[in-house]
């Protein structure tokens, strides 16, 4: 380290320049001081918004205070990695009620992975560039106590949109953030300027009403926390709002005016894998475990494990349009995969149900139909 220069800028230059070159499309840096946030994530989960992401309240301060999660820390370096695949069509899946809708950032390599190996390639440059083994740096992305959003706009990377989300004025937000702790005094960015306005699409656009005042979701309220996070049963009045979404939820960015401003990703890990961008509701639906497994295979999917992918898909089918097939495939899990599945497939099929009577389903297919779905709903029908 250079006495002369105590804010190393030659190795700050570096740092971004190769950052840059691992795919990064943005590199910022940042001290450590989050206290202006603090009080804010408190009165968050003070509020019980994070719901049973139980991680969210466990390390206590460590998420606000960098230095407590690795001692030593001095600048944090942020950076951007786009994700928005070149096909990115998909989005139409949302209009059509019988195919599946994933996130866009959930079709292909688990960007933990992909994000991780980079930054750790980049502390390692550091180290050799130094000439310090064993320097006290480490990489995070999303899995760990940091407050990665405010980080990244202390850094410059955007401004925090109403949706709670990191916004750029080249670049939208469909983009995952990662971070290197490091124990390096740096010449630290400023921060951008809020371009969000009087706009207000994203709060009124989000299906659950999840963005329960400008800045602040209610977690439990999000489709994203309930087809993947959430462990047990989905509440009855977001099941219907979730429609096709079987994998996180889209809307606020869909809708979000910057994204037309978003670059595609140029990271081939982020390319859509096993078609999940254009799969229909019912083929997702007859994949047994194995080979869900073996489908996502590398994807951030594969974390909610099959009894979710069931649960999801099994409320997406009850809000497809009314189809004998619909109600067979239904039937065809009931008592296979777990009580709580089964209880959304009852939800599913009383819906199918309901749909068939509005449609005046004629007597001979209602009957197909009952015999059908004889185990699994009630006949006041
Ligand atoms: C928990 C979590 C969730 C939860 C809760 C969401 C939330 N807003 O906190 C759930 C499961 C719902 C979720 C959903 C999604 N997530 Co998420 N999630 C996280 C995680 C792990 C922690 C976020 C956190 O700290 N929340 C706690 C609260 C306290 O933070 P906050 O919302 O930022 O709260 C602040 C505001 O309330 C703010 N505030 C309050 N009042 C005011 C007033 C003003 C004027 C301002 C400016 C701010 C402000 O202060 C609070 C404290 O900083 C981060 C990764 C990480 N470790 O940071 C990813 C992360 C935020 N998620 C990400 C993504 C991509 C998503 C989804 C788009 C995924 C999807 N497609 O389904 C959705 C988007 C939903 C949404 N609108 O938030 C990305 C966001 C990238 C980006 N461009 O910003 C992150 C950074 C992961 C990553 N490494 O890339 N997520």
């Amino acid at each position: 380290m250079n006495n002369a220069d105590p804010h190393n800028s030659l190795l700050t230059e570096k740092i971004k320049l190769w950052g840059q070159e691992l795919g990064f499309q943005h590199v910022g840096i940042s001290d450590i001081d989050l206290s202006a946030q603090e009080p804010k994530m408190l009165d968050w989960l003070e509020k019980g918004f994070h719901g049973e992401m139980h991680y969210m309240e466990t390390h206590g301060t460590k998420r606000s205070r960098p230095a407590e999660l690795l001692p030593g820390t001095v600048s944090i370096v942020s950076v951007r990695l786009d994700y928005l695949p070149e096909d990115a069509k998909f989005a139409s899946t949302l209009e059509q009620p019988n195919q599946a809708f994933i996130s866009r950032y959930a079709l292909g390599r688990d960007y933990h992975k992909v994000i991780r190996n980079k930054l750790k390639k980049l502390g390692q440059m550091i180290e050799k560039e130094i000439g310090v083994d064993n320097l006290a740096f480490r990489p995070f992305v999303d899995s760990a106590p940091v407050l990665e959003r405010p980080i990244a706009e202390k850094a410059g990377l955007g401004w925090t949109g109403k949706h709670s989300l990191l916004l750029n004025n080249q670049a939208g937000s469909w983009f995952f953030l990662g971070e290197l702790f490091l124990p390096i005094a740096l010449e630290q960015d400023q921060a951008v300027e809020n371009e969000c306005g009087a706009c207000v699409a994203c709060i009124t656009t989000c299906p659950t009403q999840a963005i329960v005042e400008p800045y602040v979701v209610d977690g439990r309220k999000c489709i994203s926390y309930l087809t993947i996070e959430l462990k047990g049963s989905i509440p009855e009045q977001y099941r219907k709002p979730m429609g096709n979404r079987i994998y996180g939820c889209d809307d606020c960015q869909l809708i979000c005016p910057w994204n037309r401003f978003a670059q595609l990703s140029t990271e081939p890990d982020f390319a859509p894998r096993s078609q999940l961008n254009s799969i229909s509701l019912l083929e997702l639906w007859q994949w047994q475990e194995p080979h869900f497994l073996k489908m996502t295979e590398g994807s951030p999917i594969r974390r909610i494990g099959f009894e979710c992918w069931m649960r999801n898909i099994a409320i997406a089918l009850g809000n497809a349009p009314f189809s004998l097939k619909v109600v067979e495939q239904l039937n065809s899990k009931l008592t296979l995969i777990s009580d709580m599945v089964d209880e959304h497939i009852q939800w599913a099929l009383e819906q199918q149900q309901q749909k068939a009577n509005d449609k005046g389903v004629d007597s001979r297919k209602l009957k197909r139909l009952i015999k059908a779905i004889k185990i699994g709903l009630p006949r006041d029908a």
